[in-house]
């Protein structure tokens, strides 16, 4: 995939997307925003991909979107071009995506690994919401995933003041799943995306899918949803495998099927 502002490569079963626009802090702009969501679309469309990682650099994971390219934008344009669009590609992709945050994960693209389903971050990781500064809010997710995830007070305190948080607050807010140091956190994502290849790729689709209707639902509905979703998974073969290897004490060999 040739591409200006992300590099691609895959480490076996596991796709590494690098955000690569360094001398902006990887602010996000329309055509890397474009990029990113053309690569999400193809790995997730690869059979030979389980699991996708995004991650930045050391400075930055991505510093927000990118404020000189927003400045002269005007109410009717961003109106009529669908500006949202490409931001939620994330969201679109089946297979697991894992952020991994070091240096700033500020406005968007904060809001980007929020829309991953799950990040771990560096012991460097600097999350916020500063939008506020540029007399404007969160746009793309921030004050309701960020809100979901830490709750009123924490969510308001970081929407309201702009202030950053750093990885162990994020963690102890349970923005974050896991802190690593900052040496191993590509390492570490991408021995999360090996661990998931390990598994039926069917279950994780139906797992992502049961999580997310936690956000969307209430607590009945979601546990119908839930026990829908369990159960249509003893339509499966892998279903069948995961319990034998259990059962004859050896490792599934799952087929995806
Ligand atoms: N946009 C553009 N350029 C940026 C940038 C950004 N968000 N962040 C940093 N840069 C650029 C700087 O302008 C500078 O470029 P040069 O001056 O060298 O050309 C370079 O990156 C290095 O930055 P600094 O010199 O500022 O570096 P420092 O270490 O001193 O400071 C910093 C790091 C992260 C504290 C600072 O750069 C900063 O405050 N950056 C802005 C953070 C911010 O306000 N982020 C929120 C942006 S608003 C939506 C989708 C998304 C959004 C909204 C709607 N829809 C789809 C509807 C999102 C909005 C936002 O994210």
């Amino acid at each position: 995939m040739a591409h200006e502002m992300i590099l691609t490569e895959t480490r076996g079963p596991v796709a590494l997307i690098t955000l690569n626009r360094p001398k902006a802090l990887n602010a996000l702009c329309d055509q890397l925003m474009r990029e990113l969501g053309e690569a999400l679309l193809a790995y997730d469309a690869d059979p030979a991909v389980a699991a996708i990682v995004i991650t930045g650099n050391e400075k930055a994971f991505a510093a927000g979107a990118d404020i000189k390219e927003m400045q002269a934008r005007t109410y009717p344009a961003v109106l009529q071009n669908d500006f949202i669009a490409p931001w939620e590609t994330v969201l679109r992709v089946k297979k697991p995506v894992i952020a991994a945050v070091a240096g700033f994960a500020l406005g968007g693209g904060c809001e980007l690994a929020m829309m991953c389903d799950m990040i771990l971050a560096a012991d460097t990781a600097k999350f916020g919401q500063p939008e506020i500064n540029l007399g404007v809010i969160p746009g793309a997710g921030g004050t309701q995933r960020f809100t979901r995830a830490v709750g009123k007070s924490k969510a308001m305190e970081m929407v309201l003041t702009g202030r950053m948080m750093g990885a162990e607050e994020a963690e102890r807010a349970n923005l974050v799943a896991r802190v690593v140091p900052a040496a191993e956190l590509v390492a570490e994502a991408l021995k999360v995306g090996e661990k998931l290849a390990t598994l039926s790729a069917t279950a994780l689709v139906v797992a992502k899918d049961s999580v997310n209707a936690a956000f969307e639902t209430t607590l009945t509905e979601g546990v119908k949803t839930e026990r829908r979703l369990f159960l249509s998974l003893f339509a499966t073969e892998d279903q069948k495998e995961g319990m034998a290897a259990f059962a004859e004490k050896r490792k599934a060999n799952f087929r995806n099927r």
